[in-house]
């Protein structure tokens, strides 16, 4: 993959030569490229303040005298796009720093940027001198970057680059009011979209999960504002002479169904935060930045509350899920399927390692029609292409296998995906990513497939999926007729199973057997 550099990160760099070139004293040390980060308006000044870390504060620990005032030390944002490796040619005193900020970044689904904040990261991963005294003066750990980095939602957080020359832009005092005012008005619009989508998740989805990052968005909202500056913004208020709130369309109230007032409101925070991000840059970068993030934030809720939703009613009624491997069948897959169809088993996952593709093609086909015949749904293990060529309703993957994004992109939007998950961070990772169900296990011990002893997830897990997350989920891994009852009493309406229908003498009687436990 090709990476590059934000035009903060260019500029740091750019001001990093430049101080240690104008001090020459002093030791090939990494402080210059700090100065240089605290000294740009970028994302990893942003953190350092958080932390209370500011360029004076760096100055006077490592004795840098900044050559030149500081406005004579101010440069453009260089035009192009810098290449990593021209960065590592042309910085070769950076290049440790910019391999491991290269790292960092790549740990992000956003591809190939790298930033300021990456700068710092890969700066406190190379100097033990720096990173112990970020640590000392401003509890600023590596761990403590990691989340400052990952602020939401690491997946569509774009890289920000927000554009600084706006800001030399001369304003009247006439402009300023009224941007203040556009500021306020959109921020409350933002506000009452989000309290709507808050009370959609609290009273209709009730899922905890979604409500815990509605909450950050929030709390972001509270800190873009501050560097607008609240009372300026309360001040410019003009409600009266707003002729926005005397217009009303039809679409306003033409709220057909939940889901349409959810997504009416979704558009309006997105709509909110873009006029705030626009307006904010003439005020300040940082509150444009936040905003900017916000609004992406709000296309991925947007996307995993519809995905919730349709999966749901999609799933609705789905109780069990079957796995099936010739290899474990007592008489082959084809009675084991068959049977349990017959019996009431809602979806059929076909999960065979050993086939070659043609007998699986074959084999899926076969499965394709047993199952349409009963109404239910064929999910296929592993493999997206052969899931569209035998024309079954989705994909199973696991965590080593490929991620659900590039899944989409095989199978499209309408087919199902679904994920294996064993601990909560996977289970929530998989949820953003746009599962559209997953698997929560193993619950007990099996061997159907092979985990070590400390992998077991174990009811627990089972107990904190059902606390959080309300996409459809799978409890699986373990599941006989005797144990059953325990996990749906740990919270799980489905599970998903293998050896305890295939190796049965009589799949279909088992089937029953576990159906009636989930009514009595
Ligand atoms: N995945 P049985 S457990 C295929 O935890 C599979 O993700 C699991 O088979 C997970 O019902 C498992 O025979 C095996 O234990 C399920």
């Amino acid at each position: 993959m090709h990476y590059s550099l934000t035009a903060g990160a260019q500029r740091a760099l750019i001001q990093a030569e430049r101080i240690a070139s104008g001090s020459t004293e002093m030791e090939p040390t990494l402080a210059p490229l700090l100065a240089a980060l605290a000294l740009e308006e970028s994302r990893a000044a942003e953190i350092m303040l958080a932390h209370q870390i500011d360029l004076t504060l760096i100055l006077e620990e490592f004795q840098i005298q900044l050559p030149g005032d500081a406005v004579a030390f101010s440069i453009d944002s260089p035009e192009q796009p810098l290449e990593m490796s021209q960065a590592l040619q042309q910085y070769p005193a950076f290049r440790e720093v910019l391999n491991h900020a290269m790292q960092q970044a790549s740990r992000s689904d956003v591809p190939a940027e790298i930033g300021s904040e990456h700068l710092l990261w890969g700066l406190l991963a190379t100097s033990a001198e720096e990173s112990a005294w970020l640590q000392r003066a401003g509890g600023l750990s590596a761990e403590k970057l990691d989340d400052s980095i990952n602020v939401l939602f690491r997946q569509t957080a774009e890289p920000i680059d927000v554009d600084f020359a706006l800001r030399k832009a001369s304003a009247t005092a006439g402009d300023q009011t009224n941007t203040l005012r556009t500021i306020d008005a959109a921020a409350n619009r933002l506000r009452e979209g989000l309290r709507v989508i808050e009370d959609f998740l609290r009273f209709s989805l009730d899922d905890a999960h979604l409500m815990s990052l509605l909450k950050t968005t929030r709390h972001q909202l509270a800190d873009a504002l501050r560097f607008i500056g609240t009372d300026a913004l309360i001040s410019s208020r003009d409600t009266i002479n707003d002729v926005g709130t005397s217009v009303s369309t039809t679409s306003e109230f033409d709220r057909s169904s939940l889901e349409h007032l959810l997504q009416a409101n979704l558009k309006r925070v997105q709509e909110a935060a873009r006029t705030l991000e626009e307006f904010s840059k003439l005020i300040s970068p940082d509150a444009a930045a936040i905003f900017k993030q916000m609004r992406y934030a709000s296309y991925t809720l947007e996307k995993t509350i519809l995905t919730c939703i349709s999966s749901q009613r999609r799933l609705q009624d789905s109780r069990l899920y079957l796995l099936v491997s010739e290899n474990l069948c007592h008489h082959g897959a084809g009675p084991a399927i068959r049977e349990s169809l017959a019996a009431g088993v809602d979806l059929v996952q076909i999960r065979e390692k050993s086939m070659t593709d043609r007998q699986l093609l074959e084999h899926g086909k076969r499965v394709r029609e047993w199952t349409r015949k009963a109404g239910a749904m064929l999910i296929m293990n592993d493999r997206p292409d052969l899931a569209i060529a035998i024309d079954a309703d989705g994909v199973h993957v696991g965590q080593e296998e490929l991620p659900v994004r590039e899944v989409r992109q095989i199978v499209g939007p309408r087919r199902l995906i679904g994920v294996s998950t064993h601990n909560m961070e996977q289970a929530r990772r998989a949820v953003l990513d746009g599962a559209d169900y997953i698997g929560v296990g193993p619950t007990f011990p099996t061997l159907t497939k092979n985990f070590a002893s400390h992998e077991y997830a174990g009811l627990d897990f089972v107990k904190q999926v059902a606390a959080e997350i309300t996409l459809p989920w799978f409890a699986i891994g373990g599941i006989q007729a005797d144990n059953l009852q325990q996990v749906l009493k740990a919270g799980a309406t489905r599970v998903a199973l293998s050896s305890v229908i295939c190796s049965h003498e009589q799949p279909g009687q088992i089937t029953r057997e576990l159906l009636e436990q989930f009514s009595s």
